[in-house]
């Protein structure tokens, strides 16, 4: 790309910002390219049901369409419960985020790619994903940008359902303090029909108050499975548990297959905690005195 048009690529960028939340002037814009030589830590989120991953089906890149060597793919077939997402984890608290953004295009009207923002606290013990309620009148087989600072967002979390439309400025008040642990790009659903669609993204872009992140899609690979956390240790000739914070763990954290052996100790009692399919199951450690 000729420099001056990055340059005005930029500032196209900041102009479309500005009114939305408080831009910071001056945030550094980094570009970063995941290919599959790098994927710069995208991952296909744990209970992905469609098919994705990286494709030179659609070329994408900072130029427009039609440029670069591919964009972020989902694929579903038609069949209920489906659904693609990719993500990364940003470890920014979500009031730190100013805005999401990302280029999409779907052959599908209202199923289309979007963003969602998982967060977590333990020590407030709140969890959730905030999900993005795309833009009304999209036009299938056209490249759009979503700017997540002008959408409405609900949460999964228990009391904000789907009826509960917020900001993503009311958001970061009402998360204030709570860190994101991942950021998510999908599509589909995990309940209900979904329609047989094909769509892309490419240059997600994650605004906070200090950097602006923005990620070029390109290539062909299928994403690799969300990595494992390493969650446990050897401390001292001890295997050392992660300690809960002194609550129960997050019912968020005991859902699915993956989940199933998670153990973690609440350190205040000393009770054990094993998530197996019911969910977890607590055991009470016994009054030795
Ligand atoms: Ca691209």
């Amino acid at each position: 790309m000729k420099p001056m048009f990055k340059i005005f690529y930029y500032s196209l960028s900041a102009l479309l910002l500005l009114g939305s939340t408080a831009v910071m002037a001056g945030s550094p814009t980094v570009l970063i390219t995941v290919d599959p030589d790098n994927l710069n830590g995208w991952f296909a989120k744990a209970g992905n049901t469609g098919t994705g991953g990286l494709s030179t089906n659609e070329p994408f890149s900072q130029s427009g369409p039609g440029t670069g060597t591919g964009s972020l793919e989902f694929i579903t077939d038609g069949s209920d419960g489906q659904i693609i997402q990719a993500a990364r984890i940003p470890l920014v608290k979500v009031e730190d985020i100013v805005n999401i953004s990302w280029y999409f295009k779907s052959n599908h009207a209202t199923n289309v790619p979007h963003a969602k923002v998982e967060y977590y606290s333990l020590s407030q013990g709140r969890s959730g994903t905030l999900v993005s309620v795309p833009s009304a009148g999209y036009t299938p087989g056209t490249w759009e940008i979503e700017h997540g600072s002008n959408l409405m967002w609900w949460s999964t979390e228990e009391g904000f359902g789907g009826g509960d439309l917020r900001t993503w400025a009311e958001w970061q008040t009402e998360l204030a303090g709570i860190f994101s642990n991942y950021l998510v790009i999908g599509m589909g659903s995990t309940s209900g029909p979904v329609p047989a669609t094909t769509a892309y993204a490419d240059l997600v872009t994650i605004t906070t108050v200090e950097q602006q992140l923005q990620y070029d899609f390109e290539g062909t690979a299928l994403l690799p499975a969300e990595p494992k956390t390493n969650q446990i240790g050897i401390d001292n000739g001890y295997i050392k548990l992660d300690v809960t914070g002194g609550l129960a763990p997050s019912p968020d954290d005991c859902v699915d297959a993956v989940h199933y052996g998670r153990m973690v100790v609440e350190e205040g009692n000393g009770d054990l905690w094993i998530c197996a399919a019911p969910g977890w199951r607590q055991f009470l450690a016994p009054m030795m005195y």
